[in-house]
């Protein structure tokens, strides 16, 4: 009833400012649209008289369906409310249409016709009206070059409309777009989206607990726990309701070119998986569960005390230069020997295990999972195992340990940190059996409002090595934490204060400086992990990602470290010597443009002559599976790209000891009997592949015992 009244005041509303709109600004006649044949039995018209009024285009429409020109213009803005439009594209004259995701359609009528006449053009329409009806119904007849966030892309506009849409509707909308620009009816200030004003979309309670979990196994990493955004954008109720459940579904479908994946139309989710998840959104986050160091206690398990370990390796095996391989959906890592390519063990770790870090003598794996559960694998046993475990949050991302070796103190193999995305928090354990000793909260103030966030998650942490400290990066509140274990119950925390939502990095050369992403600000964040403060904030381009990051000299500026971008096709390099090249030190000096965005990682090794790089969030399927080199000698540009496999995503670079050799991940389809993954391995002199690992399932990252331990990258 509440939904029929405010429709009824918004077509009243509308069809008032209509017919002021229509006086002043008359619709072009290439907006009208085709008359349909009278019945045969309906009499001749009187002939029209020379000084009569040509309808307008959405009279003329409207008559066609048995509407009145106001009739249509409101129904024409209700269907693009409730198709939710207006999410993706910008729509003059409909209350909420703001999106930036597609083209602006709010000067369509005149644009449409300059892109009939375009030789770029691949549709079959011949008119304006006929170009908008094919691209409601029939949206990849022909893509859009521009979009307002970079290139538009291809098939990301539902094609369902053609279906879901009555021919009243879709007439209705065609006759209005055509009218823009001059057609604009004014949204009233009080106007408020159909969506907002109606509340969430009713969920039954099994619905929500789907919903949440779907939630969190897919989404929480880039827009938060409490949805609040980071690396995605916000999705609380106040953003996500106007925006309305088939606007929703359309973009959780196809994605974003930021990034964002295209859940259903890569078979990630079902269409209704889809549709819940864009009514879940619209209800308030429900408040996840806090965990105490009682039930970490209870979940830590010890399957071989340190005093029943090997004193020396039992194999004959290089352990150095094993890999740990992510099994990600398997909840697994595979430690393969990088001499033999065999896989040696493979270990059950925790639910998406994310990454491996490597004790600082090497012979200890720590891996975290997505599940908070950190397991301690010891490369010296005949075959690795795990011996120890514990889970100490229910969303983690990054694992570090002790490395410092000095005045201070031994701390090789002593200690290990936790970093939690919820409950907020770090915690440290003991290196040896991975007992919590410490629960740190993060929760507290952004650095530049000051402002209190629930759930400041913990990125990316490194171990420093000018003293026993963590480089510790909160993401929310834009803080870098040096917490000094060198006595784990009372740690000492500096906060430094860098950018806003802080993700991954490494060092440079020297170690001695950790440049972190601020992803969602564009920039990196420089910190002196000597002299213990931030050193620079340096802009880079759309949504950096470097993993780790890559060193090398640049024949014209020097020592720089480097990073790839998600948002852009670029590589940019940072000058890092401030004292032989100051003039170059923390600008993006050199800038390559790539095959592509969404690469991930970047990768090289101080005995390549080649810096890697790969494309797995690309929405092209060819530069998904693609990486390409550049060569160090001469960085302005690629020297080469190739496919990696002809399924899944190239993923991942990874060196082995000798920086000889590079593995490249295939990230396959765990439930695809032969695509479900691979390793690929390079020769790095000549680029020709040497090997492959097959039937792994979803490997995604990899990490070489020697060069992790080492930081070298
Ligand atoms: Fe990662 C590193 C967070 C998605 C593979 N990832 C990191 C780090 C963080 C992070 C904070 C730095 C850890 C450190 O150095 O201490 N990753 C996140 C997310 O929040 C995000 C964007 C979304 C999510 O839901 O998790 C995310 N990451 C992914 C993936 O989808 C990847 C490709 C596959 C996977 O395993 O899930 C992936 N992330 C990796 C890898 C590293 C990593 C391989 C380590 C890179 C390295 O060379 O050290």
């Amino acid at each position: 009833m509440r939904r029929l009244a405010l429709l009824c005041a918004v077509v009243a509303l509308l069809a008032v400012l209509l017919a002021c709109t229509q006086v002043a600004t008359p619709l072009p006649t290439a907006t009208k649209a085709p008359p349909t044949s009278p019945p045969a039995d309906t009499p001749p018209p009187a002939e029209t008289p020379a000084e009569a009024v040509e309808p307008t285009a959405t009279e003329g429409a409207a008559a066609d369906v048995g509407l009145t020109g106001e009739e249509l213009v409101a129904l024409a803005v209700e269907t693009l409310q409730q198709a939710g439009c207006g999410a993706c594209h910008e729509i003059a004259g409909v209350p909420g249409a703001e999106g930036q995701i597609g083209p602006s359609l709010s000067e369509l009528g005149r644009v449409a016709q300059e892109r009939l006449q375009s030789a770029e053009y691949t549709g079959s329409a011949t008119t304006a009206e006929e170009y908008i009806r094919e691209s409601i119904v029939d949206p990849n007849a022909y893509t859009v070059s521009e979009c307002p966030g970079g290139p538009c892309v291809a098939g990301q506009m539902p094609t369902t409309y053609g279906q879901t849409l009555t021919p009243e509707q879709l007439e209705a909308v065609v006759a209005y777009l055509v009218s823009l620009p001059e057609g604009a009816v004014q949204v009233p200030a009080e106007a408020t989206p159909v969506a907002e004003a109606e509340g969430p979309p009713p969920l039954t309670e099994e619905e929500l607990a789907r919903a949440k979990e779907i939630y969190f196994n897919n989404c929480a990493g880039c827009h938060g726990t409490l949805r609040k955004g980071a690396t995605g954008p916000a999705l609380t109720p106040d953003t996500t309701r106007p925006k309305g459940t088939e606007a929703l579904a359309a973009i959780i479908f196809s994605g974003t070119p930021r990034g964002m994946p295209a859940w259903g139309a890569e078979g990630r989710l079902t269409r209704e998986e889809v549709e819940l998840m864009a009514k879940f959104v619209q209800h308030d986050p429900p408040p996840p569960p806090e965990m105490s160091m009682e039930q970490m206690m209870a979940s830590w398990q010890v399957f071989v005390p340190p005093e029943e370990r090997p004193t020396e390796p039992q194999h004959d095996r290089d352990w150095e230069n094993f890999f740990s391989v992510t099994l990600r959906d398997a909840g697994q890592v595979a430690i393969i020997d990088g001499d033999t390519k065999e896989i040696v063990s493979v270990v059950d770790t925790g639910y998406a295990v994310h990454i491996s870090r490597m004790s600082a003598t090497g012979r200890y794996v720590y891996t975290i999972g997505r599940d908070g559960k950190a397991v301690l694998i010891d490369l010296w046993m005949e075959k690795p195992d795990k011996v120890a475990e514990v889970k100490v949050c229910y969303d983690a991302r990054s694992i570090e340990v002790s490395k410092y070796r000095g005045e201070l103190g031994d701390f090789y193999d002593k200690y290990a940190i936790v970093g939690c995305y919820w409950p907020p928090h770090f915690v440290i354990l003991d290196g040896q059996t991975l007992e919590p000793i410490k629960v740190v909260s993060t929760r507290g103030y952004t650095y530049d409002t000051e402002e209190f966030h629930p759930e400041p998650r913990v990125a990316s942490i490194v171990a420093s090595h000018f003293s026993p400290e963590w480089v510790v990066n909160v993401k929310e509140t834009g803080h870098v934490w040096l917490v000094d274990y060198s006595d784990p119950n009372n740690p000492s925390i500096k906060m430094i204060e860098a950018e806003l939502f802080l993700h991954d990095g490494g060092w440079d050369a020297t170690r001695r400086y950790f440049l972190v992403a601020a992803n969602a600000r564009n920039k990196i964040a420089v910190v002196d992990t000597k002299e213990r403060e931030l050193e620079a904030l340096v802009d880079v381009g759309d949504t950096p990602h470097p993993g780790r990051g890559v060193n090398f000299v640049d024949p014209e500026y020097g020592p720089v470290w480097c990073t790839v971008h998600l948002g852009e096709p670029l590589l940019s390099c940072i000058g890092t010597d401030p004292e032989n090249n100051p003039e170059y030190a923390w600008k993006a000096v050199r800038n390559v443009e790539l095959l592509g965005g969404g690469s991930l990682f970047v990768k090289s090794h101080p005995n390549s002559r080649w810096i890697w790089v790969d494309f797995p969030l690309n929405p092209d399927e060819e530069v998904q599976r693609s990486v390409c080199v550049i060569d160090k000698e001469n960085p302005a540009e690629i020297a080469k790209c190739w496919q990696v496999a002809d399924y899944g995503r190239a993923v991942h670079i990874e060196y082995n000891k000798a920086g000889d050799e590079v593995w490249i991940s295939v990230w396959g389809s765990a439930d695809t009997p032969g695509k479900t993954g691979e390793l690929v391995i390079y020769d790095d002199a000549t680029l020709e592949e040497k090997a492959r690992i097959k039937d792994l399932v979803t490997p995604t990252g990899k990490f070489n015992v020697y060069n992790t331990a080492n930081d070298i990258y």
